[in-house]
């Protein structure tokens, strides 16, 4: 009797726990396209289709190397639609003595996998995910002994802990975070190489016509479809990272120019979350950069502080929090979400540019992600089930362990302030100083109240005026109070009353877009 292994959409790995050490005449590898997953919200369409091609190009790289796998697809006739009732199905099939599974790297999907020793009558044995380099118990054993938590801290005994920018126990070149020098405004002459698109082959062409079919209704466009879905692939576009981008990735890591969506970040994070990249081999490759004098230490330090201090921080902190961070919402934001962040019809140029990735592509960059497309969330006071929902639906990276603390926690301060210090809370002159939006924007950035006046900087001041009670105390930013304060009154009034004449003006999302029926 063999093992089954079955082996999710997002562990797409030969080194994966649960096959390493495993010989092939006595495993089953079972991988299953179900329901459940492709529509417990509605994904965008690239999403689905990365996630089943590349499911369908790593079976077939495993069969071609000998090993038997079990491949269910969304349309076979006896489809269970789950997870749990695909591994009952092929305990009938195999009789297998065990079944040995990498935990989820999400809360829903794990409940259901911790159903199944009691569920079937074979051995099941839950691993840890090793793909990461802090384990959860290691995390929380880290966050226990601590009142707050912080992500520099962390970051910290990770880059001790793998040694990497590491010179004795000091950090190479005396400061752990080089975060001040990467944050250069776009510059005129800025033209960043265009990163790798892998065309489309038959089995992709497969899965767009699958989706195509099935989810006609879901958000995004599918032409500009040219994610790596191999391991080879992923390589490929990761070499293009580093002998072109990684240079620039640092200073630029805050700029936005309109119509130019990769900028000079790496664009790997769907192949990272997918299995198809291996994060710590990745800090290895631009630390070498770094010594081999291709790139500078702020663009490296950068780069490998979002890998091994951001990435892992948000999900240990994820596991740490769930499931309460899934209905935080500590500033009671009850406002429904504008209906534009689905169809990107704002005259806000610097939404409306950032939708527009975002439906194109599948993508925004995480500047975008967080200081417009979050800020306005935040500040709107969006209520954080429908935020969440759309980060999850738009992004082709989004998987609820590292959509979530970014949405609750960082950009809407949701859980109060654990894991940010301060809101990212920021009026137009940011989004100003950081791109090219706002010369050709509708609305006027310089203008702070009334006809026209960038919506940003009266919605800065009606956040700030209501979440007083919370944030006078705020260290970080408490003292800007003391400016509010020295206004006169009618021109407070004024910044009051032209936040809300826009926010009435905003028509709500239908729910069907993020949500089926
Ligand atoms: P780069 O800028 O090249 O960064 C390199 C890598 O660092 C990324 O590939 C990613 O793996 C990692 N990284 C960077 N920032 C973060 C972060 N804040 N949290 C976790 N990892 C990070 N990233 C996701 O992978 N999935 C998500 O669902 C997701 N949702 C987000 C939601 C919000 C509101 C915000 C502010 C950020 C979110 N991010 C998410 C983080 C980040 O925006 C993306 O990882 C990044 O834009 C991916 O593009 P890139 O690969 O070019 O990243
Ligand atoms: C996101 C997703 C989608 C759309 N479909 C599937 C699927 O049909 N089969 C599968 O194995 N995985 C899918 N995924 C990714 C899963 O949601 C992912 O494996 C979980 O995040 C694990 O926690
Ligand atoms: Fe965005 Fe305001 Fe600039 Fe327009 S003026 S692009 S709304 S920040």
């Amino acid at each position: 009797r063999p093992v089954l292994v079955p082996v999710l959409g997002d562990q797409l790995t030969r080194k994966l726990a649960s096959l390493r050490g495993r010989t092939k005449d006595d495993t089953v590898i079972l991988m299953m396209e179900v329901w459940d997953e492709a529509t417990y919200v509605k994904h965008h369409k690239q999403k689905i289709v990365l996630i089943f091609s590349a499911m369908r190009h790593f079976a077939k790289e495993l069969e071609q190397a000998g090993w038997t796998v079990d491949y269910v697809k969304l349309t076979d006739g006896d489809n269970a639609g789950s997870f749990t009732g695909e591994v009952a199905r092929a305990i009938e099939r195999h009789d297998p003595r065990a079944i040995h599974v990498v935990e989820a790297g999400e809360w829903r999907v794990q409940q259901a996998i911790e159903e199944w020793p009691d569920k079937f009558e074979c051995n099941v044995e839950i691993l840890d995910d090793d793909r990461y380099i802090c384990p959860l118990s290691e995390f929380r054993e880290w966050a226990e002994d601590r009142k707050t938590l912080r992500m520099e801290n962390f970051y910290r005994e990770m880059r001790r802990k793998t040694g990497l920018l590491m010179a004795g126990d000091d950090p190479e070149g005396g400061e752990w975070n080089l975060d001040k020098q990467n944050r250069e405004p776009p510059k005129d002459e800025m033209d960043p190489p265009a990163r790798p698109i892998f065309e489309p082959d038959e089995i992709t062409q497969e899965c767009i016509q699958l989706i195509e079919d099935k989810f006609g209704d879901h958000f995004g466009s599918l032409e500009n479809f040219g994610w790596p879905v191999t391991s080879d692939q992923a390589e490929k576009a990761a070499d293009a990272f580093f002998k072109e981008r990684i240079e620039k990735f640092g200073p630029f890591q805050d700029a936005m120019v309109c119509g130019q969506d990769d900028l000079y970040h790496s664009m790997l994070s769907t192949s990272i979350n997918l299995g198809l990249l291996d994060p710590l081999d990745l800090c290895e490759r631009a630390e070498k950069a770094y010594k081999d004098g291709k790139a500078p230490l702020n663009s490296v330090e950068g780069f490998i502080r979002q890998l091994i201090g951001w990435r892992e921080y948000v999900r240990g902190f994820y596991w740490h929090f769930m499931p309460g961070l899934e209905s935080d919402n500590k500033l009671n934001a009850q406002r429904g979400l504008p209906e534009f962040y689905w169809t990107g019809e704002t005259d806000m140029r610097c939404l409306s540019d950032s939708i527009r990735s975002t439906r194109e592509n599948a993508h925004a960059h995480h500047i975008q992600r967080l200081m417009v497309l979050g800020n306005f969330a935040l500040l709107a006071g969006i209520n954080p089930k429908e935020v969440q929902d759309w980060y999850l639906v738009v992004y082709a990276d989004a998987y609820q362990w590292v959509e979530l603390p970014n949405v609750s926690a960082m950009i809407l301060y949701a859980d109060g302030g654990k894991l940010a210090t301060k809101p990212y809370a920021a009026s137009g002159n940011y989004i100003n100083k950081m791109s090219d939006y706002c010369g050709d924007c509708k609305y006027s950035v310089s203008k702070k109240t009334g006809e026209n006046s960038c919506p940003f900087n009266s919605l800065y001041w009606y956040f700030m005026d209501r979440h007083r009670d919370r944030f006078e105390s705020n260290q970080r930013v408490g003292r800007i109070y003391s400016n509010w304060d020295r206004m006169d009154k009618s021109k407070r009034q004024d910044y009051l009353d032209t936040a809300e004449k826009f926010l009435d003006s905003l028509t709500p999302a239908d729910s069907s877009w993020a949500r089926a029926d």
